[in-house]
């Protein structure tokens, strides 16, 4: 008899990560197995919903291993047969939207070897009775596998009941997870969505309509975590912050992950305590400097050391100009546009814009001639 290649593939994975069925209950996540959780008053928050059986897209976990400890997964077969009893959109292949057979970079193994209208995106929805309590701050954790938008050149843009999400993008757009490999990351859920916890009906989408990219994905499970009293496994990073190109430390850097916030000392040196475990967004920042941010793999109860940043001088503006005349609001303005040699963050002024890039355009009140290059020099 002969097997299908890819069946072969996976019951090698099946004999090399153990039982699939293997049973696993945990407080803080109740049964593994169960397709939708919803948990009251674990030691981790107030309430924990969870979409998706935690059970590596079906492959089941390599002895030992802790999907909530922060390490990666071993690699693992695919394509694999879609379980219809898992939650629409997790432990199935899903290939961008824009992809349309013409990757400019070429394609993945999933979207290669699946097809539409099977591997389209889906979205992903937790579903759980409202909250009867304030809800006064969340946070996801969901459990990625081949992400990879750096070497396919996809841009992910992920949505939060229709709406940006974009505090989420720079780590899913980050994610090189070839392999492919699964792993965790945490993220604290935006004031701006704490309604739409508590409504209790969330609905993510991770996809790209732009560049038809050739990247597949999937997603074992998204757990949201309400009124977190602090999560099971956390572990520490340390690092120096350092002017770029020398030795010179920065003191009173700003360095932050997830919700852990610290300044750096004298040396530039700094510790962050009790980061979450798994991929970790952290950034750097320093008054006159342009913000750096970096993934760092956080694993529980160790120290993720050397996590060093070299920041850059600010110097942002090498000119500023009214471009075109207008109205705005209500106001007669101009557009202006500055260009600059490092990272735009803040404007410092009544009103703020973001960016980053060579050029940016912003809409601003027009302003005394003086006061515009006043203001570009004080920058
Ligand atoms: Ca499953
Ligand atoms: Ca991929
Ligand atoms: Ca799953």
């Amino acid at each position: 008899m002969r097997i299908p290649r890819c069946e072969l593939i996976g019951l090698i994975a099946s004999l090399t990560f153990g039982h699939l069925s293997q049973a696993q209950v945990t407080e803080t996540d109740g049964d593994w197995a169960a397709k939708t959780v919803s948990l009251a008053n674990t030691s981790e928050a107030a309430l924990v919903v969870r979409v998706g059986d935690v059970d590596n897209l079906g492959f089941g976990w390599p002895e030992g291993f802790d999907p909530f400890s922060g390490s990666t997964t071993p690699g693992h077969a695919f394509p694999w047969t879609v379980d219809p009893e898992d939650p629409d959109g997790t432990d199935r292949i899903m290939v961008l939207t824009s992809y349309v057979g013409t990757p400019p970079w070429g394609q993945d193994g999933y979207t290669g070897t699946t097809a539409r209208p099977a591997n389209s995106v889906r979205p992903i929805v937790l579903e759980y009775g409202p909250p009867v309590f304030p809800v006064h701050d969340a946070a996801f954790q969901m459990f990625v596998d081949d992400f990879q938008a750096p070497y396919w050149g996809a841009h992910y843009e992920v949505t939060l009941n229709q709406k940006p999400f974009d505090e989420i993008e720079p780590t899913i757009n980050e994610l090189v997870q070839t392999g492919p490999v699964g792993k965790l990351i945490t993220v604290p859920v935006p004031s701006r969505f704490l309604p739409d916890v508590q409504s209790g009906r969330l609905e993510f989408v991770f996809d790209d309509l732009t560049t038809g990219a050739g990247d597949g994905y999937a997603i074992d499970f998204i757990k949201l975590l309400v009124n977190v009293e602090g999560l099971q496994q956390s572990g520490t990073v340390t690092g120096r912050v350092l002017m770029a190109g020398t030795d010179v430390p920065i003191a009173n850097a700003t360095v932050q992950a997830f919700d852990r916030v610290v300044t750096t000392g004298a040396d530039g040196s700094y510790e962050l305590t009790e980061v979450p475990a798994g991929l970790a967004y952290v950034t750097a920042q320093a008054p006159g400097f342009s913000v750096k941010g970096r993934h760092v793999d956080v694993l529980g109860g160790q120290t993720t050391s050397g996590v060093d940043f070299r920041l850059d001088r600010g110097e942002f503006v090498l000119s500023i100009y009214p471009a075109v005349e207008l109205e705005f609001f209500g106001h007669s303005g101009v557009s202006y546009v500055i260009q600059y040699s490092g990272d735009l963050e803040t404007w410092q002024d009544d009103e703020t814009i973001q960016g980053q890039g060579e050029l940016i355009s912003v809409l601003r009140r027009a302003r005394p001639e003086t006061q515009r290059y006043w203001r570009a020099r004080e920058l």
